[in-house]
């Protein structure tokens, strides 16, 4: 049997076994043995195939793929929202290369990348779909575009996402494991994570843990522990925005609305424009500033007072002085002494801080260095 067929096989004796507290232990272990099967399918494909797969730089604050189906109008909003030139074209499949933008919305360089249409079967290595794929790996954001007339393309989209590894709006399990020289494998969890310990157990095993140490400290499914167990998940956040809104009447709006609580999306998040007559644009760009959270600092530097036309601008995660001073750069970082903050983030003004302060949006920021 080959691998492609060893794969299939245990896909379908998953889905023909009743899930429940007796069969758990099982599918652990089906899972745990799908998931290093497709690793090692993706491993033979890719060094034989000769990759191909887009090398597009990051530049800029931020990056966000935009990805959709064919014709939904991403090079459109792409040439709308930032300074790229994207072929727009009435038949499908008009863009078959990346195509990078720069978008400028409150001094920030944020980039956005018009990938091609990601269709079904696209995570299989069907239709070129992989190189597209990995491009959306590297982004900070995934924003979904959907015409308003086909909006459950969403959830083949996410389906492909995640068979490509990419987790969306959720944050890496809870999980940690250490090996140890002996005693077997040792679970410890914080109240009822959901699962067995003979499960959790017989899925480490069939990654080859003999003697580990395992910690949950939170509930978690078969799918999302063996997430834990593969170190190349890619945890994304998104936002939706539906286009060609202006195609439709207003009484057709509430029908979309339905449609869209249907797919698990609240309609008061989902960003409805139009790319071809520049509409609901503004609110567009401001969910995309939200979602990847970014802040601006102004920085005060010594004799040249506070510089508000370029901010330094910080994503989610990466909010404190520290990160400020990675991406100042230089030798201000062997010679920091504190800084002084004002701002939302101070107590009061030219507030004395250390590296781990935690910065917002809109503060000012002078760095006291050593000479
Ligand atoms: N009415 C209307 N038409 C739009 C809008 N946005 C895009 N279109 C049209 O839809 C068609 C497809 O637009 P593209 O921007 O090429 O779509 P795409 O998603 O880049 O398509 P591929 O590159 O093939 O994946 C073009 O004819 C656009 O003019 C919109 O907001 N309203
Ligand atoms: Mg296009």
């Amino acid at each position: 049997m080959g691998l492609k067929e060893e794969i299939e096989a245990i896909e379908e004796e998953i889905a023909e076994t009743p899930y429940n507290k007796s069969t758990e232990h099982h599918v652990g272990r089906l899972k745990a043995k799908l998931a290093e099967k497709k690793e090692k399918l993706e491993r033979q494909q890719s060094g034989s195939g000769g990759g191909g797969g887009y090398a597009v730089e990051k530049t800029g604050d931020a990056t966000v793929a935009l990805v959709g189906f064919p014709s939904v109008g991403k090079s459109t909003l792409l040439n709308a929202l930032t300074n790229a030139e994207s072929e727009v074209g009435e038949y499908e499949f008009t863009t078959l290369n990346v195509h990078p933008g720069m978008l400028k919305y409150r001094g920030a360089n944020i980039q956005l990348l018009d990938v091609p249409g990601l269709i079904s079967g696209a995570a299989d290595g069907r239709g070129g779909g992989q190189a597209v794929l990995s491009v959306v790996r590297t982004a900070d954001l995934v924003l979904f575009l959907l015409s308003v007339f086909e909006v459950e393309q969403y959830d083949r989209l996410r389906e492909e996402l995640y068979a490509n590894k990419v987790r969306l709006d959720t944050s890496p399990p809870n999980v940690s494991v250490s090996k140890r020289h002996k005693g077997g494998i040792r679970v410890t969890t914080s109240g009822d994570v959901g699962l067995e310990d003979e499960t959790i157990k017989g899925v480490l095993r069939e990654y080859g843990y003999v003697n580990a140490d395992v910690t949950i400290r939170e509930e978690l499914t078969i799918d999302e522990l063996v997430d834990a167990l593969m170190d190349n998940r890619e945890y994304l956040p998104s936002a939706v925005a539906v286009n060609k809104a202006d195609l439709i009447e207003p009484d057709y709006k509430e029908g979309v609305d339905e449609n869209l609580r249907s797919l698990g999306l609240d309609p008061e998040e989902t960003v409805f424009i139009s790319a071809e007559e520049e509409r609901g644009l503004d609110a567009l760009k401001e969910t995309i500033w939200e979602r990847l959270g970014l802040i601006r600092v102004y920085m005060d530097k010594p004799g040249r007072g506070i510089d508000y036309e370029e901010p330094l601008v910080l994503r989610e995660g990466h909010h404190t002085v520290d990160d400020a001073l990675d991406r100042l750069g230089g030798s201000f970082d062997e010679r920091f002494k504190f800084a002084r903050v004002t701002g939302a983030s101070a107590k009061h003004d030219e507030q004395q801080v250390g590296r781990d302060h935690e910065l917002a949006d809109e503060d000012v920021l002078r760095i006291v260095a050593r000479k």
